[in-house]
């Protein structure tokens, strides 16, 4: 990739709106960065003129579904004002002002997107997280970020209200709900008496738009901050080359809103191509309503985790008829090649792997056209420079395993994360050599295909969700039977892997009935932190592997989990 040229002070001349292909430019590094970028006005607006003057297809911006016949079709003109109403309700009745910090715990209502677009337009730092955060998780995030302000629903308002005296900063609650809450703002009610006139800020390109927790081996989940570009403008490649999308397109991108996949297929990429963006709120995922949904609705682009359509290929697909179904996506954890056969066999589509992460968006992936190799993530994107390293940041020659790396000197790609927030240390460890390791390992074959090998360190990848095994042993600790434990990946047929948990019970449960146990323990960690995590296989040992220092060595035990020597 070539490095960023000299920064374009676009503000000092005449502001004329960007191209797409000015953002693609960006992207190549052939066009310098714009000191100024704000997604909503330099992206979404304009999108809003094309429909105006014809441009874009009518087709909507926003396609809400619920499954119980509501539905909301929003165009980028009315995605425009509704925003606008939306920023008057945070910068008003919330008194935030740019820069504060928005926690943002909604399911898949169209809300979350018109929040997420009003920070946008008001300079406001957006902190996405699932609707499975329980009050523990809530408050560290709240406490972490110092958010001033917590947009949620029902389905977390009393965990919320269970913690918020323990955070000094938040200053407002604003609640998304039909019913109000003592205690809390009323969106709805807030927004139906706000003004459509707003301003959008003119955002620095580097200016923080968003903040997303990420879970490592140790500690508590760390917090990854993205500029107003890298989300803004550093997925126009990836929604064209690799999500293939045009702006007669309609993509359902599966991902929770709490995830960096939705900003990459529900927003960022998505809007950036002018696309239609397809959500169905879907409480609890089951196969039946999502095959359902691509025989009702005409939806051309399907993104989803590997685990949806390991889900799915047990079905007969044959027997349905997907409306308008051409290009499907996987990414967030490895696809194995059995299942993108049967994928295939059975719907006549490909699918096409992508690889990434939510410091630094995609990094590899099959790309439209490119010949796919199955069982691998596909060749390095644009502007990636993606390399096999070895422990002092030495180029491996194809073939050679190592640690997949992207090159970040001697300019740092403007897509990459800033920084992990007040975390000066594991930013800084994220950096060998000239290269931001991934913590991945993986190969690269002599044609330039990538193909994952596993973890570095000890986090575990389970149905596409990163989860730290810390933060299951934290909650495993708390539970009386629990003396200590150590959690790692298994082997799964579905979730590629699960968490397990190896536990030595305290003397009074020693003699505990196990699966009664078992599922005691489980219970306590949905409880404790997002169910998502939970030990879905639990076995109780006499003690744990530990070096002669007394740490717990978790690779002998994952090791054992697959069969390694
Ligand atoms: O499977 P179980 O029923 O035993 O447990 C499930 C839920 O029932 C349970 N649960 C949820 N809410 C609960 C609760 N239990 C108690 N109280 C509550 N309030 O917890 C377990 C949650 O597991 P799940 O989320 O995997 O559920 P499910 O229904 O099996 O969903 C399957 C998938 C595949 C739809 C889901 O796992 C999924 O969405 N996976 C994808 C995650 C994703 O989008 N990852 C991308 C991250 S971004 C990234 O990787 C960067 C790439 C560029």
């Amino acid at each position: 990739a070539k490095p960023p040229g000299r920064h374009f002070h676009r503000d000092h001349q005449l502001w004329t709106p960007l191209t797409l292909a000015d953002l693609e430019a960006i992207n190549r590094y052939d066009k310098p960065l714009p000191k100024n970028f704000n997604f909503a006005g330099d992206v979404l607006d304009q999108w809003s003129q094309k429909e105006k003057t014809g441009e874009r297809p009518a087709n909507p911006a926003l396609w809400w579904v619920n499954g119980k016949g509501d539905e909301v079709k929003w165009s980028f003109r009315e995605l425009g004002s509704l925003s606008r109403k939306t920023a008057n309700v945070l910068t008003k009745p919330c008194g935030l002002q740019r820069g504060d910090r928005v926690v943002v715990i909604l399911p898949r209502i169209p809300e979350w997107w018109l929040v997420n677009v009003a920070c946008m337009r008001t300079g406001l730092v957006f902190m996405p997280g699932t609707t499975q955060l329980t009050a523990k998780d809530i408050l560290y995030r709240l406490q972490a970020s110092k958010a001033k302000c917590i947009v949620a629903s029902e389905e977390v308002a009393l965990a919320v209200e269970s913690i918020v005296s323990e955070c000094p900063h938040l200053k407002t609650k604003l609640l998304v709900s039909p019913h109000a809450r003592n205690g809390w703002l009323s969106f709805q009610e807030l927004f139906q008496s706000a003004s459509e006139e707003h301003s959008c800020v003119q955002t620095g390109s580097q200016e923080p738009m968003a903040i997303y927790f990420t879970s490592g081996t140790t500690g508590s989940p760390k917090m990854a901050q993205h500029s107003q570009s890298s989300l803004g403008i550093g997925y126009t490649l990836a929604g064209r080359y690799w999500l293939d999308l045009k702006s007669s397109d309609i993509i359902w991108n599966m991902s929770d809103t709490g995830w960096i996949k939705a900003a990459i297929g529900s927003t960022f990429s998505s809007w950036l191509q002018g696309s239609c963006v397809f959500v169905h709120r879907m409480a609890q995922f089951d196969t039946d309503t999502f095959l359902h949904t691509l025989t009702t609705y005409p939806i051309t682009t399907l993104c989803s985790a590997p685990t949806v359509y390991r889900m799915l290929v047990q079905k007969d697909l044959k027997r349905y008829k997907f409306k308008k179904l051409r290009h499907c996506l996987t990414g967030g954890e490895p696809l194995n090649p059995e299942v993108l056969e049967q994928w295939k066999e059975q719907t006549g589509l490909e699918l096409y792997e992508g690889y990434g992460q939510t410091e630094v968006g995609i990094i590899c992936a099959n790309q439209k056209g490119q010949e796919i190799k199955p069982g691998s993530m596909g060749k390095g994107v644009e502007p990636y420079d993606v390399q096999i390293i070895d422990e002092n940041g030495n180029i491996l020659p194809p073939g050679k395993e190592g640690e997949i790396a992207l090159r970040l000197k001697s300019t740092r790609p403007f897509s990459f994360f800033s920084e992990y927030v007040d975390n000066p240390e594991k930013t800084a460890a994220t950096v060998r050599g000239d290269f931001y390791v991934t913590g991945d390992r993986g190969v690269m074959d002599s044609d330039g295909y990538f193909w994952f090998v596993g973890r570095a360190d000890d986090v575990i990848i389970s149905s596409g969700y990163r989860i730290g095994p810390f933060e299951v042993e934290s909650a495993l600790i708390e539970h009386p039977a629990v003396v200590e434990s150590a959690v790692v990946s298994s082997p799964d047929p579905i979730r590629g892997e699960v968490v397990k948990a190896f536990v030595v019970l305290s003397a009074p449960f020693k003699s505990s009935n196990p699966e009664k146990l078992t599922l005691e323990l489980q219970d306590h960690v949905k409880k404790s932190t997002a169910p998502y995590k939970y030990p879905r296989k639990v076995e109780f040992v006499q003690e744990l592997p530990k070096t002669i220092t007394g740490k717990i060595k978790r690779n002998v035990l994952r090791d054992q989990e697959w069969g390694r020597t």
